[in-house]
This record gives structure tokens, C-alpha cells and sequence, in this order.
């Protein structure tokens, strides 16, 4: 057992030893020490528990349950009511139901993509995907294929073909003399490929769409391009799923253009857009060869894309002048019930909370996309209900959360933060978040700096899932990494009351089966047989969640450390001058003293703490409410509040919920740059904006400091 492995505990009541008179606790306290000896024999091995309650046929089981029937946004009472049942049998009686009126977008018309020669219909997309995969129940229930509030339209128009839909693939069509305007465009979805993160392509679907209205499309269709999934295609030989592991030619993925009202840009163009599958891209794509310019010409940006196998040549357009598409998109935003699940184990520290939480609504099957994630939480509640069995209870508050929304701008979270946000401000320590607990062999942390440790640790002590070695472990996160905090419901808690958090999953890495996110291939079959064959990376995204969880709980002092938070800082810092974003322009002088002035406080901060931390297995002394109890709550207080000490009243996208001035809106998949606002305004060498974002943090970072040198200051005068 390494230094950092949780510490186990005697059994003990403490809440009824509260009660009890000095007498009485002084006999308690010399029964403690007595027994000191002999705890070894008497004590029950928390992380031990952790370590060996999560098994592959309950994971099976509960992703079995989670697939097998639709659970949009709006439909997930019946799934709320099913966990919140599944809860209370493994021990959290305090387990309940918190419901919210929500916008979700719904089909409420037509919907239509067809390719015509005048009047004749050439191809009809069938715009569903779930024909060839069937959930246990053999329904096929789920929803056609549409993107969560787009724009109503019904358009016909010529189409070109615009790559990713990036800024710079827009200049590119330009610099061809491609005119965009007016035209219908075609996208390639960019999101989750490995391939195309290494080679820095990667785009968000809202922002996709943001530039193609700046550029002048009316209307786009998005479709994912086996060239995300490198080598693993049919033009390589490999079998498309269910056959093999290649990408389906079927599948279609959804998502949401925006996420929700919160983070609408108002400036953002509205044009209304539905998404594809590749059978669809091939016969429209078909239809432009020889027409306009080849997307080899355009640049390097433009090379690799997969359908060639298939007949494309990939000319961009635009379409012949008698052969256009018809797009229909009838979809509204209607007020809908949403339901979230949320259990409590109370801890003997009641105002020190760390949650866990994942969210349950999917766009189809959601096998991984987060049916990954509701299955390990399942075995995450049912450890730590082992664990209460054995008599054992938490030194801190643990909180269990199941949010209904995540698709349509973490709706579910959202709400229930703003409900709570008092306490939840005062008090919770962590957010920890897995919405993909399973889907590929890439491990993915994004977190605060204060949460460093506690991924460290965690991964430190769970086996990785592709070790071949047992017993071998690296402090490396198994060749992953540690980006900065987002990801699904961790940006509500990170953004809003600005809580730290992390962010973790495996999700597909390079020579991986293709991940059909979104689509209505991400299925319980597809996980059996493609995702998690054995069902070993839910099982060790359970213990991690649960260990780092218990690694936050279980000792008197938290474990952080507020000089993790300055060396990030300083790192982020100099990263940001040496890949030349920095200028002459912008003085930062304010900000680098800023940050060495929260260094220096922050190592004196840690070191007090260190100071204040009791040996192992004697935490009882903490509990005996001597000057120590309250040194060390003062400490806890402080890495409690720090990361809110970031928190400005309008963040840099001008979204009205996200406060963290460090950061920005990341969905689970997408890096995004730390010191967000300052690096975007220095990239686009707007040196007004530079310097107002450079002020603003170097304020926070003050404010950081300050908290941290006050804390000290009050300590030496006692
Ligand atoms: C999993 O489900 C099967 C079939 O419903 C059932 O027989 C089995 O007992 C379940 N296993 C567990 C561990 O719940
Ligand atoms: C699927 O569910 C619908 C409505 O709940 C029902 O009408 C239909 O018969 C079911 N289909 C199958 C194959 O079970
Ligand atoms: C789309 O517009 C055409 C031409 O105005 C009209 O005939 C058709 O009914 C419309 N379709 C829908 C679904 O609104
Ligand atoms: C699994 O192995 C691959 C190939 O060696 C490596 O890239 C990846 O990081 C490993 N993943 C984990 C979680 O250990
Ligand atoms: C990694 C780390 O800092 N672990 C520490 C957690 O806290 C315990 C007790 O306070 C220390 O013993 C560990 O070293």
C-alpha cells in the first residue's frame, strides 16, 4: 500500500458521540487509543471495497437496462424512477427525484434532405438509423435523426461541399472562388476523431454552423466522414458494425447546434441544418464530381477524406445548375418536464460535499454516450452501499447525481445549481463528472488544478484496463491527459458557482473501433461487441470514480494543494508566449506578478496544511473538536472557496452562465485552450480586449492570493 492509499477507519458513530458529554468522550477517545493496536484486525478496508464490489455483469446488466428504450431530453421519468429505486436497494435511502420545467427541442413538423434534377426526386434520405439495431426490447422507438435547435426552414437550393466547416475552410472556398452564398452547404462532423485531433482539426458543431452563416450559406447538413476513424474503414477491409468495427453507413449523428439558451451566441447567424448519414454524403457528394474545384486543390486542411472508396472525388461544387437539395426542418423548443436523480450519504463532516455526477438522457440508444456513464455511477452507489453496510460513513457528504438535459446545454445541472446555489457555493468541495465511461482505449481527464492530485492518485492506484502487467503502475494517466476542466454536466458546476472539477473518460483512441456517438448505433450490441468487448473500462471508470471520490472524503485535510492551481498558471502562462501569441502590444507585466505573488502565498498556504495533516488512521483526533478541528476546517474552508475567487460577473463569450474567467464551455470531447479569453483575444491580436482579459485575470489571481495571505496573517496573530 502506497502513502496516498485511502486510510482505513476503526467503526465508529461519531454523530452519536456528539452527543455525549466529556466524560464520556474522553472514555471513548482512551478506548481508541487502546484499541489503537489491534485496529488492523477490527477496521474494514474502504478502498479495498471500492476495488472489488464493480463487476462486468452488473455494468452489463445496468447498460442493458439503459439502452433498451428512447430517453431524449423529457423522456427519462420512467429511467429517473427506475435509478432512483436501484439506489435506495443498494443502501442511499436518501435518494430522491428533483424535476424542472425545461425548453427541449422537438420534431414538430416535417422533416426532409432530397436531391432533385428539377422536379424528379434522384435521393430520398431516410433521416433514421436505428433500422438495423434494436435495443433488447426489439423496439424500434427512437427518434429520427434531427439537431437540437436548428432553425425551421424549407429550402431548396444548390449545395457545395465546405470540409469542417472551419473559419479557414471558409477562406479556402473563397480563395477558389467558390461563392458560398445563398447555397445549401455540406459539413463534415468534427468532434471526436483522434485523427483529426491530431492534426488540430477538430470543430464544434455550433461553431461550424456559425461560420457558415458568416460565409453566407442559407442552409447545412452535417455527416460524419469515415476519414474519422483513420485506418479502421471498409476501404481498409475492415467490416462496418454490426459486422466488424468499422463506422455503419447508416448512422447519423445528432447533437445540439447550440447548447441550450445559456450559451447562444447572439450574434450567431441562424440557418436551419439536419444531419446525414455517409450512405447519404456518398450520393449527394457523387453528384458533384467533376464540378468546381477537387478539395486536394484547396490545401492540405482538405485531404483524407474516405468516401473515394465509394465514388466520391470530393469536388466542392457548386452542384450542377438543374440538380439542387430540398432541406425541411420543422422543430421547436417546447417547455417539457425533466427529471434528475439525486442521492445523499451524509458525512460526518455534514458541510464538506463532494459530488459525482453523470447525466442519463441520450439522442438514441446512448450506449456510450453516457449509458457508460449512468452504468458505472450505478456501480459506484452500489460500492460505497456496500461500504455503509459494514457500518462505515463518510467524513464527508458524498452526493450522487443522475442529470436529465446534458444534450441540450446540461439543462438538468443548470437548474438544479440554481436551486441550490447557496449551499453548493459554501460547501462542495469537487464535481466529479463521467458521461463516457467506455467507448475506446483513450483516457481523458480534464480538471482544475486542484483536482490534479486527486486524478493522479486515482489512476495511481486502479489498474489500467489495457495493462498488460499487473501491478504495474504509472503516474502518467496511462498515456492520456489532464486538459482543463469541462465536459458535459462539470461545465455547469465549473461555470456557474465555479466549483472544481473533473471531467474523465475513455473514449476512442488511434486504431480504436469507430465510436458511433450520437447515432443510433451507440447500442448495447455495439458496446458488447465493438466498445467495451469484456465490459473492463466500465468497471475501471467505477473504481477511479470511486477512488478519487473516497481520496476527497476520507482525510482531514483535503487533499490539494493551492500551489497545483500557481504552477498551472505559470505554465499556461508561458505556453501562451512561446507559441508567439504574445505581444509588444500587451504589457503582462501585471499578470506574471500576479501569478508569482499567488506562488509565493500558495506554498506557504500548503505547507501550513501539510503541517496541520495527522498521521494516518488517527483521524479520530481531528474529530475531538480541540483548536487542531478547527485549524484544519479553516484550511479545508480555503481550498474549499479558492477556484471561486475566479468567478467575474460576464464571461468572455458573453454567455450569461459561464463565470469562470480562466476558462471556457467545454463539451466533453473538445480541448480547449486554459486563460480561454486572453488567448482568444491575443490570437485575434484585438490588444484592447487582450488588455482588458489580461487585467481581469491578473485581479482574480490577486484575489487568489489575497484569500491565501489573510488566511495566514489571521493563524500568526493567534
Ligand atoms: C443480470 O441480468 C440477468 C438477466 O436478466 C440476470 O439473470 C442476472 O441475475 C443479472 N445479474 C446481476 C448481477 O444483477
Ligand atoms: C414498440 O413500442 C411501440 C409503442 O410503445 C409498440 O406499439 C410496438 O409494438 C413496439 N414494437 C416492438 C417490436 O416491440
Ligand atoms: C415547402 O415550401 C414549398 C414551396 O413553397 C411548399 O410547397 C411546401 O408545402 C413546403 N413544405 C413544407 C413541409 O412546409
Ligand atoms: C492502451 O494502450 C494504447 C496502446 O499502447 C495506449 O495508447 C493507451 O494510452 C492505453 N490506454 C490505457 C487506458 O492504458
Ligand atoms: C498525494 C497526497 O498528497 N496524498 C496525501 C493525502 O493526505 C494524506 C493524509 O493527510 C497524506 O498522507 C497523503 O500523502
Amino acid at each position: 500500500m502506497g502513502k496516498s492509499d485511502i486510510p482505513s477507519r476503526p467503526k465508529l458513530r461519531p454523530r452519536a458521540a456528539v452527543a455525549l458529554k466529556w466524560p464520556i468522550l474522553l472514555g471513548t477517545l482512551l478506548v481508541y487509543i487502546i484499541c489503537w493496536k489491534c485496529h488492523k484486525f477490527s477496521s474494514f478496508n474502504l478502498q479495498q471495497t471500492l476495488l472489488s464490489v464493480p463487476s462486468a455483469e452488473h455494468v452489463r446488466n445496468w447498460s442493458a437496462y439503459y439502452t433498451s428504450e428512447a430517453h431524449f431530453v423529457g423522456q427519462g421519468l420512467s429511467q429517473a424512477r427506475w435509478t432512483e429505486a436501484r439506489w435506495k436497494e443498494f443502501g442511499i435511502t436518501d435518494t430522491q427525484i428533483a424535476s424542472y420545467n425545461t425548453l427541449v427541442p422537438k420534431l414538430t413538423g416535417h422533416q426532409r434532405l432530397a436531391l432533385l434534377r428539377g422536379d424528379e426526386v434522384l435521393y430520398e434520405a431516410p433521416l433514421i438509423d436505428d433500422v438495423t439495431t434494436k435495443g433488447p426490447a426489439g423496439n424500434t422507438s427512437f427518434l429520427p435523426a434531427y439537431l437540437g435547435f436548428s432553425t425551421n426552414g424549407n429550402i431548396s437550393a444548390s449545395y457545395v461541399f465546405c470540409n469542417f466547416g472551419s473559419a479557414e475552410d471558409f477562406q479556402d472556398l473563397k480563395r477558389a472562388n467558390v461563392d458560398a452564398t445563398g447555397k445549401i452547404g455540406i459539413i463534415k462532423l468534427a468532434n471526436t476523431s483522434p485523427y483529426l485531433r491530431l492534426r488540430n482539426l477538430e470543430v464544434f458543431r455550433g461553431e461550424q454552423l456559425t461560420n457558415a452563416g458568416r460565409a453566407g450559406l442559407i442552409a447545412a447538413v452535417f455527416y460524419t466522414d469515415p476519414q474519422n476513424d483513420g485506418p479502421v474503414t471498409e476501404a481498409n477491409g475492415y467490416k462496418a458494425f454490426p459486422a466488424g468495427p468499422a463506422r455503419p453507413l447508416a448512422a447519423i449523428e445528432r447533437g445540439s447546434v447550440t447548447t441550450g439558451n445559456r450559451f447562444r451566441n447572439p450574434e450567431s447567424p441562424k440557418l436551419p441544418c439536419i444531419p446525414m448519414s455517409y450512405a447519404d454524403a456518398i450520393h449527394l457528394l457523387r453528384a458533384l464530381n467533376g464540378h468546381g474545384p477537387s478539395a486536394e486543390e484547396l490545401g492540405p486542411r482538405w485531404h483524407g477524406g474516405g468516401l473515394e472508396f465509394y465514388g466520391v472525388h470530393y469536388n466542392v461544387g457548386p452542384s450542377p445548375a438543374d440538380v439542387s437539395l430540398h432541406l425541411v426542418n420543422e422543430a421547436d423548443a417546447i417547455e417539457t418536464p425533466i427529471h434528475n436523480v439525486i442521492g445523499t450519504i451524509p458525512g460526518i463532516i455534514s458541510d464538506e460535499v463532494v459530488i459525482l455526477g453523470t447525466h442519463r438522457d441520450s439522442w438514441g440508444h446512448g450506449a456510450g454516450d453516457p449509458g457508460s456513464g449512468s452504468a458505472a455511477l450505478n456501480e459506484v452507489v452500489r460500492s460505497f452501499g456496500v461500504a455503509l453496510r459494514h457500518g462505515w460513513r463518510p467524513l464527508r457528504t458524498i452526493v450522487f447525481a443522475s442529470f436529465e438535459g446534458e444534450e441540450i446545454g446540461q439543462m438538468g445541472s443548470f437548474n438544479w445549481i440554481m436551486d441550490h446555489s447557496k449551499w453548493l457555493k459554501a460547501s462542495v468541495v469537487a464535481y466529479l463528472n463521467v458521461v463516457v465511461a467506455a467507448a475506446g482505449s483513450r483516457f481523458q481527464a480534464k480538471a482544475s488544478p486542484l483536482l490534479y492530485r486527486a486524478v493522479l492518485t486515482a489512476t495511481d492506484i486502479v489498474t489500467s484496463p489495457n495493462q498488460t502487467v499487473a501491478g504495474q503502475s504509472v503516474r502518467d494517466v496511462w498515456g492520456g491527459t489532464i486538459g482543463t476542466p469541462g465536459g458535459g454536466d462539470a461545465i455547469s458546476f465549473i461555470g456557474l458557482p465555479c466549483i472544481s472539477t473533473v471531467d474523465f473518460s475513455f473514449s476512442q483512441g488511434i486504431g480504436d473501433g469507430a465510436f458511433p456517438y450520437h447515432t443510433g448505433f451507440d447500442s448495447f450490441e455495439w458496446m458488447d461487441q465493438v466498445g467495451d468487448p469484456g465490459w473492463n473500462y466500465h468497471i475501471t471508470s467505477a473504481k477511479i470514480w470511486s477512488v478519487m471520490a473516497a481520496y476527497l472524503t476520507e482525510f482531514a485535510v483535503l487533499n490539494t494543494s493551492v500551489a497545483d492551481y500557481a504552477s498551472a498558471l505559470q505554465k499556461w502562462m508561458d505556453e501562451l508566449c512561446s507559441s508567439n501569441l504574445c505581444s509588444s502590444e500587451v504589457d503582462l507585466t501585471v499578470r506574471d506578478k500576479a501569478v508569482q505573488r499567488l506562488t509565493r502565498a500558495a506554498k506557504s498556504f500548503d505547507s501550513y496544511a501539510e503541517s496541520l495533516r495527522v498521521p494516518r488512521n488517527t483521524w479520530w483526533r481531528f474529530w475531538t473538536g480541540n483548536d487542531l478541528n478547527a485549524a484544519i476546517r479553516g484550511v479545508n474552508k480555503i481550498y474549499t472557496v479558492f477556484e471561486r475567487q475566479f468567478s467575474h460577473g460576464r464571461s468572455a463569450d458573453s454567455s450569461s452562465s459561464f463565470h469562470h474567467v480562466l476558462y471556457r464551455p467545454a463539451a466533453w470531447h473538445a480541448e480547449q485552450p486554459p486563460l480561454s479569453a486572453l488567448h482568444d483575444s491575443l490570437k485575434k491580436k484585438n490588444w484592447k480586449d487582450s488588455r482588458k482579459w489580461r487585467d481581469v485575470m491578473a485581479e482574480k489571481i490577486n484575489d487568489a492570493a489575497q484569500l491565501l495571505e489573510d488566511h495566514l496573517e489571521e493563524v500568526n496573530q493567534q
